[in-house]
């Protein structure tokens, strides 16, 4: 028996992975990517028996994957918070799937796990921008202010280690900071021990001083839309970015755009922190549309398209 595990390259993914190794070290084959590079299941060559655990993917993005390896005898464990659409009952798939708003991956291992490791699941929830809810479950367990920051900025680093477009562009690869955060299993001490948490920290930070200077496309006093240069800085930063729009502007949605290797557009979508509704309604009207609630985002928009996005952008969350 072979076991796989299958995680999105961004905090959410790499936390909920290290929960689950940290309660069960056992061998596993890991198979990642970039953020943006869901389709992961594709990849995955597992026989009748093996184990195939699935964290922070879209089922729906999955489906054929996902049903030649149920049908190949693969057994299956799914736990997420994208747009899943319908759910394949199946015996060999268990799936752990909840979409409301105040979920991440992580907190739905963290459940599973009976709270086990916590601290990694509080950190995700940061990385995932749930943070009135990481801040509660901080304040749950007695963290100090100071403790909450530093999983806060742990949260922040590891997801925008996950943005670029390809690999090449991120500071770290994903299964690289895996092993990096594997030791570990309170994150205060990978803070305080590890070099990979203060070069991630002076990368997160020149990438953020450089969006400073940007004006948006559009904006009102509901929405507003930024379109990025074309150079990996931008890419890598796009999600904090949006992020930081939304934390700054609670009442306000918010798209972020960059021009990707491909030639066309990539955007990044974020509902209202105060009303975190629809950003994956809006982006599922476009082909390679797909997300959460609060945050969506489109791998490739045609150029020809922007006005047109924009346009939709303004009246859905106008
Ligand atoms: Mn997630």
């Amino acid at each position: 028996m072979n076991q796989y595990y299958v995680f999105n390259g961004d905090a959410d993914g790499l936390c909920a992975l290290h929960q689950l190794r940290l309660a069960d070290p056992t061998t596993a084959s890991l198979i990642t990517g970039v953020k943006r590079d869901i389709k992961l299941l594709d990849r995955v060559e597992a026989n009748a028996g093996d184990r195939v655990t699935v964290l922070d993917i879209s089922l729906d993005r999955n489906r054929q994957g996902l049903m030649r390896l149920l049908k190949k005898g693969v057994i299956v464990e799914y736990f997420d918070h994208h747009h899943a659409g319908e759910i394949p009952h199946h015996p060999n798939l268990t799936p752990h799937i909840d979409l409301s708003a105040e979920v991440c991956t992580s907190l739905l291992v963290d459940q599973y796990l009976k709270g086990k490791f916590h601290l990694w699941a509080i950190t995700a929830a940061f990385g995932d921008n749930l943070i009135k809810k990481a801040h509660q479950l901080a304040n749950s367990v007695e963290l100090t202010e100071a403790e909450a920051e530093q999983l806060q900025r742990l949260g922040e680093y590891l997801n925008y280690n996950g943005y670029g477009e390809s690999l090449s562009e991120l500071h770290f690869h994903p299964a690289e900071l895996y092993k990096e955060i594997e030791p570990y299993s309170n994150p205060l001490d990978f803070i305080a021990e590890s070099d990979v948490f203060t070069k991630l920290a002076s990368g997160f930070n020149d990438d953020m001083s450089r969006v400073k200077s940007l004006h948006p496309l559009m904006s009102d006093d509901r929405c507003a839309a930024y379109l990025l240069p074309d150079t990996p800085w931008a890419r890598r930063v796009s999600g904090n970015f949006a992020n930081k729009l939304a934390n700054e502007n609670p009442g306000c949605a918010h798209a972020v755009i960059t021009i990707n290797h491909s030639g066309d557009y990539t955007v990044s979508v974020r509902a209202s922190l105060v009303n975190p509704q629809g950003a994956d309604v809006l982006c599922l009207q476009f082909g390679t549309g797909g997300g959460r609630k609060a945050a969506a985002g489109i791998n490739h928009l045609p150029i020809g398209m922007l006005n047109y996005f924009v346009t939709r952008f303004k009246q859905h969350f106008g």
